[in-house]
């Protein structure tokens, strides 16, 4: 499936570079990095995601600004928006209107492999950007992890295993985050975040565990596995109480 969205995204990227738009901005986005660094609690980061490939339709009513406000009033310490279309049936526009809304930092959830696309998510709000190790080489990580940085952004690395981890760790990432999801079998296992946490654990960097996080249990074992913050998507995203699925 990577091989499938990546393929639609430079495409996409493709005609982002076509058209006239460029993408300035002097804004200052807001560290998530410092935020989770002073919180004394594990943090959340909760997306508004509409549809999956894994999943489908999720949630396609939903408001992404009213979502992002029961969000943000109920202590999540930062959103994620996705903004991939074709996959996930998100936009650009979703993200622009929770930052006029939302004071947190904002993940643009999204595909990155251009710098076009970074410079987008800072001129669209965007706070922290993610960089997918699966679907990067080495050289693509590190321009787009320096791209990022000089641009005042965080970025979430995102690994799955070992090999992964040991690019992020060369890059002297200091958010990574641990993708719980196999993308080939869309199966999702806490335990992959226990078994890098145990070996990474000690690594300099902030771990963030992501998807298939659905209780309050779910997100103490992964506490004890020394996470320092938690991204749940679908859970919330179907609760019935959203406001009461955060602040759990
Ligand atoms: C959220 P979940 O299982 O709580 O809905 O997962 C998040 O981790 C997931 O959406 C995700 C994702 C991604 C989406 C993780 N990495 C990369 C798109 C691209």
């Amino acid at each position: 499936i990577l091989d499938k969205i990546i393929d639609k995204k430079r495409e996409e990227v493709a005609l982002l570079k076509q058209s006239a738009l460029t993408y300035k901005t002097d804004r200052t986005p807001i560290s998530f990095y410092d935020r989770v660094v002073a919180s004394k609690t594990i943090a959340l980061i909760a997306e508004v995601k509409r549809a999956s490939p894994s999943k489908g339709d999720i949630n396609l009513g939903v408001d992404p600004v009213e979502q992002a406000t029961i969000y943000a009033d109920n202590g999540a310490d930062a959103v994620s928006v996705l903004t991939d279309t074709p996959f996930f049936k998100g936009t650009m526009d979703d993200l622009k209107a929770v930052k006029e809304n939302v004071e947190i930092p904002l993940l643009n959830k999204d595909f990155i492999i251009d710098e076009i696309q970074i410079d987008r998510a800072k001129a669209s709000g965007g706070d922290i950007i993610l960089l997918i190790a699966a679907a990067l080489n080495d050289e693509e990580m590190h321009r787009l992890y320096r791209h990022s940085k000089e641009h005042g952004l965080d970025v979430l690395v995102e690994v799955h295993d070992e090999a992964e981890m040991e690019r992020a760790l060369a890059l002297e990432a200091n958010i990574i985050g641990i993708n719980n999801r196999d993308l080939h079998s869309f199966k999702t296992n806490l335990a992959v975040t226990e078994r890098l946490m145990s070996r990474y654990g000690k690594e300099k960097a902030i771990f963030v565990s992501e998807s298939g996080i659905k209780t309050r249990e779910d997100a103490i074992r992964l506490k004890e596995a020394g996470a320092r913050a938690l991204l749940v998507g679908e859970t919330l995203m179907l609760a019935g109480d959203v406001a009461g699925a955060v602040r759990s």
